[in-house]
């Protein structure tokens, strides 16, 4: 098999782009009118009509669709295509609630390969590359995208799945892993474990490619530099196809929308005004090739901005930042806004590793906050600072970046549970005493 190399439509100048787009998304919009009759229910309430959507720029015209009329849909009635035409099912975890389930046809399976082969190839991936994915395989999409791109780049995959982290380490050696493919969590906890063994100097890997979860500036340097590799992100969602709807390139500087098949907007998600490039706002995605799935105006509920300046690798396609989270993941304490990647900015600045949790409570009508962070080995074998000093840091450091007065508690290593998927780094208490 020949070498993946990058397709010119990631190169292609905005205006053609647009074009493609525009014809693709009023396609799209008269197939889920005349296919999907909760589309067209909806359509009609909205008083559009699929001619009236010509272009990108009628946009939004369209009414948006969110996750609980996904949940009121399930299974099947989003579905674009006859069942018989679907090849495939993924799901969310459903901790939340009711699971959403996402169908392919084998084209749109095709279409998301393609888009974690071109996240691949962003990484430096080519068939000379070992691909090492271990995020969890089955319902999850973490293992089936990478690993579907990973053939089509035409690495050799090993389709590791999650968990059983001395094989994991074992394989990367015998067979020479360079591109590892998890969480960023478990990509810390495998770094963790390779310099405790003494492994470091036997591993080959060269990139990581990392996401699922928000993830840090600073954790993005501490994985780096104990897997002695370049780590890029890669976002996606069920719902919209999977791991690759955008990825990082070289540069690393935000991630890489595939405009050809999904167009983002960033909403106020207050209001539901479109606001306008470099405004921080929740992420909206409309699918304009799939045809099992083909959401359109879907609120993804994650919260971040987009950028068209012009990128050195040469790629056109629209750049979103890292999200800081769901819009869920941010907790109001004391009245303050207060989110988890804060939390670890401050915490890897002090010379942390990722291992950290969060715990919400209300005590006597008042919110309180504590964070829970390991010791090193480094700093349990350090006598010169005892742990009130190393705690009260923390509490500096917490209260200049959030502003108000957070427990802390440094505790031994290995302390705290390891995330082998999406890491749970916050247990709200306080979510108990709702109805
Ligand atoms: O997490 C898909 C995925 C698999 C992405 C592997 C990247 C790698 P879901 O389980 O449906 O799908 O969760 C989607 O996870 O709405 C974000 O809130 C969050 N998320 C995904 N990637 C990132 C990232 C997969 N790079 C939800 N940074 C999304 C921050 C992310 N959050």
């Amino acid at each position: 098999m020949k070498n993946y190399y990058q397709p010119e439509i990631e190169t292609m100048p905005l205006p053609q782009l647009q074009e493609l787009q525009s014809k693709r998304l009023a396609e799209q919009v008269k197939y889920v009118y005349e296919h999907v009759p909760f589309y067209h229910d909806r359509m009609e309430e909205a008083g559009v009509k699929p001619e009236d959507i010509k272009g990108i720029g009628d946009l939004d015209k369209l009414p948006f669709i969110t996750k609980d009329d996904l949940r009121e849909q399930y299974p099947y009635g989003l579905l674009g295509v006859p069942l018989t035409d679907c090849v495939r099912i993924q799901s969310t975890s459903g901790t939340t609630g009711q699971r959403v389930v996402a169908f392919y046809t084998q084209e749109d399976v095709d279409l998301w390969d393609e888009c974690c082969a071109r996240a691949i190839v962003a990484a430096g991936g080519t068939k000379e590359d070992v691909c090492h994915v271990c995020y969890g395989y089955g319902l999850f999409t973490g293992g089936p995208g990478l690993n579907g791109g990973s053939h089509k780049v035409g690495c050799l995959t090993l389709p590791m799945s999650s968990g059983n982290t001395d094989r994991q380490i074992q394989f990367m050696i015998d067979l020479g892993s360079t591109i590892l493919c998890c969480t960023p969590s478990y990509a810390a906890n495998l770094g963790e474990a390779i310099n405790e063994r003494g492994l470091k100097d036997q591993i080959k890997l060269k990139a990581g490619i990392f996401g699922a979860e928000p993830w840090t500036e600073e954790m993005r340097r501490s994985i780096e530099k104990s897997l002695g590799i370049k780590a890029y992100d890669i976002y996606g969602l069920t719902e919209i196809s999977g791991p690759g709807v955008s990825f990082e390139c070289e540069e690393q500087s935000g991630m890489h929308i595939q405009e050809d098949h999904f167009i983002a907007e960033i909403i106020n998600p207050k209001t539901g005004e479109v606001l306008p490039e470099g405004e921080v706002g929740e992420l909206v995605f409309t699918c304009i090739t799939k045809k099992a799935f083909p959401l359109l105006r879907y609120r993804t509920r994650d919260l971040c901005y987009l950028t068209r300046k012009p990128c050195s690798c040469g790629r056109t396609h629209v750049r979103m930042h890292k999200p800081m989270g769901r819009s869920d993941d941010m907790m109001v304490v004391k009245g303050v806004n207060v989110w988890p990647s804060q939390i670890e900015t401050v915490l890897l600045k002090q010379g942390y590793q990722a291992n950290y949790q969060i715990v919400v409570d209300r005590v006597d009508n008042h919110d309180r906050i504590e964070v829970q962070v390991e010791l090193t080995p480094e700093m349990a074998q350090d006598s010169s600072v005892t742990v009130e000093q190393r705690e009260a840091m923390v509490v500096k450091g917490l209260k200049s970046m959030l502003g108000i007065k957070v427990d802390v508690k440094v505790v031994e290593p290995k302390s705290i549970t390891r995330s082998e998927g999406k890491a749970v780094r916050v247990i709200d208490k306080r979510n108990l005493y709702k109805d």
